[in-house]
């Protein structure tokens, strides 16, 4: 857990089509009539961003769609990180928390996404179990070839979708994508640790804890990006150009908590 304040950079993953049951949710509601709608999600790790697979919510959290001080742009997230935002005065925020819309978590699953700089041209929402409310936006963006957490779901949902209530299609075809060479763990640190480790399962919590930490580390101390406009820099050097990079193109906005 994080003692001080984080330095989040917030990922914007335009919608490009809600799921049927968000799509019900929604209908009617003018508001959000011709409006850019962005899934936002926080993450310590802008430069694995050409790695997301899919994007997490907690199937029981509540979300909003939000007002931000671009007339044709709208935020969807907890609104525990609107508040925050406005508080902060944070941009895009307007200062003020306008709600325009509420859905729950298991609403979003299927919503096909636009992940900036992924291979993949659009992804899907699916669910994880240890997405806080009390953390960044409830919106987690899934990097399984470098976060161990990711990984571990992503392999529960491929091998019980019914269980968690989605289509196969949504990440089977979404593999991994190796984009950070690490001496000890290669090109797909988090697929590797958790071999290694024996995790077989996002519910294998204390190992995950430690899966978690080491791979952080040999990535952010000693990888090299493979992959993109910063290919061959190390990750320490790449991580902040990436991030600036991400604020640039209006795909990204900072964010302290
Ligand atoms: B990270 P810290 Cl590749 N609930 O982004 C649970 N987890 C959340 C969250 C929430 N509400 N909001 C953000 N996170 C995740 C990428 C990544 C992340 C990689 C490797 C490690 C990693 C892709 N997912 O995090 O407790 C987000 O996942 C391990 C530290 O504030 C965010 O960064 O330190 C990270 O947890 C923030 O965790």
């Amino acid at each position: 857990e994080a003692v001080g304040p984080q330095d989040y950079t917030c990922i914007k993953l335009k919608v490009l089509e809600f799921s049927s049951e968000a799509k019900a949710a929604l209908a009617g509601n003018m508001e959000i009539e011709g409006k850019k709608i962005f899934m936002v999600a926080a993450t310590l790790r802008p430069e694995t961003m050409y790695g997301q697979t899919n994007c997490f919510v907690g199937v029981d959290l509540k979300y909003g769609i939000f007002k931000t001080n671009k007339p044709d742009e709208l935020f969807l997230m907890t609104e525990r990180a609107a508040r925050n935002m406005a508080f902060q005065k944070l941009s895009p925020s307007t200062g003020e928390v306008a709600k325009v819309a509420d859905l729950v978590g298991h609403q979003l699953l299927g919503t096909q996404v636009k992940a900036p700089l992924s291979s993949y041209p659009s992804v899907y929402v699916l669910p994880m179990d240890g997405v806080l409310a009390t953390k960044g936006t409830g919106v987690v963006t899934s990097v399984p070839s470098d976060s161990p957490d990711d990984y571990a779901a992503v392999m529960d949902l491929k091998k019980k979708p019914d269980y968690f209530k989605i289509q196969p299609e949504w990440i089977v075809p979404y593999e991994p994508i190796p984009i950070i060479s690490t001496p000890t763990y290669g090109n797909l640190a988090a697929p590797t640790i958790c071999a290694q480790m024996k995790i077989n399962s996002q519910k294998d919590k204390t190992q995950l804890a430690l899966a978690k930490d080491a791979v952080y580390k040999d990535g952010f101390y000693n990888g090299v990006l493979l992959i993109g406009e910063y290919a061959n820099k190390p990750v320490q050097e790449a991580k902040p150009l990436i991030r600036q990079m991400l604020i640039d193109t209006q795909d990204a906005v900072p964010y302290n908590e």
